[in-house]
């Protein structure tokens, strides 16, 4: 394991505003964050629309935080990116805008962009290194949201380039964990079989609809990893360059819902619906450069899984 890179910001006794708290990754980051000797801002959207640069900015003023984590985005698997084009190309845009703007206007010290592992060309040579950004056309079913999310890449280092400042960016892979979306409409692949696979034994059934071929291919980040990566790399990590993250195991859907199966002690064939999009063939991220900082996931496929099988049946009693 090489050596953790040195602590080039501390976050001892600063205020650090988590956007998206509400979120799975903020909650995830306000755990992770319990245990640093910082404060922790929030803000809902009540109080403040991040869509709306004049609330942004008025709240930044009022509460001038020294550190921003950017978690706040409109998100959502295959479907929902594929059926909602203008909300995820819009909402992320004006949210990252707004935020990274004010940020430079109320002189905030470090700020973390959370990108999406979905930045990468489709057919992008596997494992896909940092530098294969626009090297090639998008996947069409989320080229919306990767569209946004490369733009907030391109905010972060422009604001370093221009104005010298230290605002970073990092993409996970395709995320899991406790409050993920269960909802079936708009949810990623994890928690929708999660739940298909629940129901589908509660109810006895002989199959399991899974979307697509179930020959795609992806690799998946346990929430918690994700942001004990994302603190790691805002004490340590200040270059324009995004940062992969990610776990370097895949696996095909079929073999992920097997997985899901065998988790929630489920007896039943799985349906194949190829009506439904595949989306990126594979999708795997080499995650070599935050490795050589000293970072790594801790947390197997099948512990993250029971972990948020867990969740999901303590919250979704009625499910
Ligand atoms: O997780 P998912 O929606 O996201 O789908 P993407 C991954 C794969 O799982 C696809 C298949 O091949 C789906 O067809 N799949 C099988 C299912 N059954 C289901 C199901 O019941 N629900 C869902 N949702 N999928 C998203 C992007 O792409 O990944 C976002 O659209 C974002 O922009 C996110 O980047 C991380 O990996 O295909």
């Amino acid at each position: 394991m090489p050596q953790e890179a040195e602590l080039l910001y501390s976050l001892k006794g600063k205020k650090i505003w988590v956007t998206g708290h509400g979120g799975m990754v903020g909650k995830a980051l306000l755990r992770r964050l319990a245990n640093e000797d910082c404060e922790v801002l929030t803000a809902t959207r009540g109080e403040v629309d991040l869509r709306r640069q004049a609330d942004v900015e008025a709240w930044m003023e009022k509460n001038r935080p020294h550190a921003v984590i950017l978690a706040a985005a409109t998100v959502g698997g295959i479907l929902a990116n594929d059926s909602r084009p203008a909300e995820f190309i819009y909402d992320n845009l004006a949210i990252e805008a707004n935020v990274i703007q004010a940020a430079w206007k109320t002189d905030v010290e470090k700020l973390l962009f959370l990108g999406s592992a979905c930045i990468y060309p489709k057919m992008a040579p596997q494992p896909m290194a940092e530098d294969s950004l626009l090297t090639g056309p998008l996947e069409e079913t989320n080229q919306w949201y990767a569209i946004a999310k490369i733009a907030g890449i391109k905010l972060c280092q422009a604001y370093r380039k221009q104005y010298g400042c230290d605002f970073i960016s990092a993409q996970p892979i395709n995320l899991y964990g406790p409050a993920d979306n269960f909802d079936l409409a708009s949810s990623h692949v994890v928690p929708a079989l999660l739940r298909k696979a629940h129901e589908a034994k509660k109810n006895g059934e002989p199959t399991l609809p899974v979307w697509g071929s179930g020959k795609a291919m992806r690799e998946f980040l346990y929430v918690d990893d994700l942001a004990d990566a994302l603190v790691f790399l805002l004490q340590r990590y200040s270059d324009p360059l995004q940062v992969n993250i990610g776990t370097g195991e895949e696996l095909s859907i079929r073999e992920l819902a097997e997985t899901i199966v065998r988790a929630v002690g489920l007896k039943a064939e799985l349906d194949f619906d190829t009506g439904k999009p595949d989306g990126a063939p594979r999708k795997l991220l080499d995650s070599t450069l935050i490795a050589e900082m000293g970072w790594t996931a801790k947390t197997p496929l099948a512990e993250g899984l029971a972990r948020t099988y867990e969740w999901f049946l303590e919250h979704h009693k009625s499910g």
